[in-house]
């Protein structure tokens, strides 16, 4: 079968709920993939950050491929010998009594926001059924009908209501509009937050948005939940993207790459006070904790502190930044580009309809790196944090090249006009 086979596949087959670039891949290691043709790509994606470790990491797959042979799902009917070794570690990892594991980041933002409520009627003494919880504009935290009711991108939540109560929107990176929601409400359970937009165009909030978020929640008794199931695992240049900022949340979220990508993992972490509100029969998942998933998030979060991924992280994105800046500041078709860490976006110059972004993905894939368009007019730049700086470089060179074609391209068009305006018109 050629690439086009492959395609016309999941196109009769599958449903049409991705726009995937024209690219069928086969194989991946570290932070390249190569096509079913044996191109060769470096991978500026990283499956949206689940694979931070690198693909087919030999620590992360053979402890994968070692439990499997042993003992894959017992169901959380019965115990196993590796799921509370994984939780003592993951536990000691981020400095917090007790995790609940799940699969999807979906699935752990979904037991975050019950884990929240519970706490807030039986901890805090909210009403019954009267608990609200702050969330973003903007926001991304997954795809569940709870989730979206919440979301305000019409994509991903036109006619999928009736939705679900109980949450208030406000403006992101505004401390005041955190503060007159606290203050006006006096049901708020908690406030959900992502460290940095991803969805939203890798948007990074104010320094000192964090913490004073943090501030805010405790004054008022409100559980600060933080979304790290993007800028978590060593992404955004530390640990976690709150650790810039010296903030404890009350529940963590992670997920993607706490399995480096090879299989789906999510947990939830908070202290006693808070985790002990869930008991037996309220909540859980046949596969969530398995034995499988245990010693994949064990190693995968071992590969992370071993190779220093953080450190990794800050220092190429800071040069990554660097190389990318220099070469905008003479561009007429990129704005800007922002991030923290390896996590970091490009905004192209023309309006979020467009198709611009997309064609420069089309030609960068052409030229070997894979990226993808958020949102239209801004493009994520996310390598696995195991790149050399070598490739980096050289995939810095890819961008700024295909940028370059695509500004001569608008700057002959332009001339085009200038000389030929009728011409022009009826292309
Ligand atoms: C899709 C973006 C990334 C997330 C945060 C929870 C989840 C996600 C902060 C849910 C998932 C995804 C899922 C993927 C696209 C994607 C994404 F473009 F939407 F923003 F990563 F860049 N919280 N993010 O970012 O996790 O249930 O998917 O495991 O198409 O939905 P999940």
């Amino acid at each position: 079968m050629n690439q086009q086979d492959y395609i016309a596949l999941e196109d009769q087959y599958g449903a049409h709920n991705y726009h995937p670039l024209p690219v069928v891949l086969s194989r991946g290691q570290g932070a390249k993939v190569w096509d079913t043709e044996g191109k060769e790509y470096f991978d500026f994606l990283s499956a949206y950050s689940a694979v931070n470790q690198g693909h087919g990491h030999p620590k992360i797959v053979s402890a994968m491929v070692e439990q499997a042979q042993t003992l894959a799902l017992t169901s959380r009917a019965f115990y196993n010998d590796k799921l509370g070794v994984y939780e003592k570690f993951v536990c000691e990892y981020f400095g917090f009594d007790k995790v609940l594991p799940m699969n999807t980041g979906a699935e752990a933002v979904e037991t975050a926001l019950k884990l929240c409520r519970k706490w807030a009627y039986e901890k805090k003494g909210l009403p019954e059924n009267q608990a609200q919880i702050i969330v973003c504009e903007n926001n991304f935290h997954g795809r569940t009908t709870t989730i979206i009711s919440f979301s305000n991108d019409e994509t991903a939540r036109k006619n999928f209501g009736p939705y679900t109560d109980g949450f208030l929107r406000i403006p992101y990176d505004d401390l005041e509009a955190l503060k007159a929601a606290l203050e006006s409400n006096p049901n708020v359970a908690g406030f959900l937050v992502e460290p940095i937009q991803g969805e939203a165009g890798v948007y990074v909030p104010s320094d000192g948005y964090l913490k004073g978020a943090k501030a805010l929640c405790e004054q008022h008794g409100v559980l600060f939940i933080a979304d790290e199931v993007q800028t978590g695992i060593s992404r955004t240049g530390r640990r976690l993207a709150v650790d810039h900022e010296d903030v404890k949340p009350d529940i963590l979220i992670l997920g993607k790459a706490i399995s480096g990508g090879v299989y789906p993992i999510s947990a939830v972490l908070a202290n006693d006070e808070i985790m002990n509100v869930i008991k037996p029969g309220q909540h859980g998942s046949t596969f969530g904790g398995n034995p499988v998933a245990a010693a994949v998030a064990v190693a995968a979060l071992t590969v992370a502190q071993e190779e220093k991924l953080a450190e990794r992280a800050e220092e190429l994105g800071q040069k990554f930044r660097a190389a990318i800046s220099e070469y905008i500041e003479g561009s007429k078709i990129a704005k800007l580009v922002r991030g923290k860490g390896l996590l970091n976006a490009v905004v192209i110059n023309d309006h979020e309809e467009s198709e611009t972004a997309w064609n420069i993905c089309l030609r960068m894939a052409d030229k070997g790196l894979l990226a993808k368009p958020t949102h239209g007019n801004i493009i994520r730049f996310a390598p696995p944090l195991v790149i050399s700086e070598e490739d980096l470089m050289k995939g810095v060179k890819i961008i700024t090249d295909t940028l370059q074609e695509f500004e001569d391209e608008a700057e002959r068009v332009s001339m085009a006009e200038v000389n030929h305006p009728d011409h022009v018109e009826q292309i």
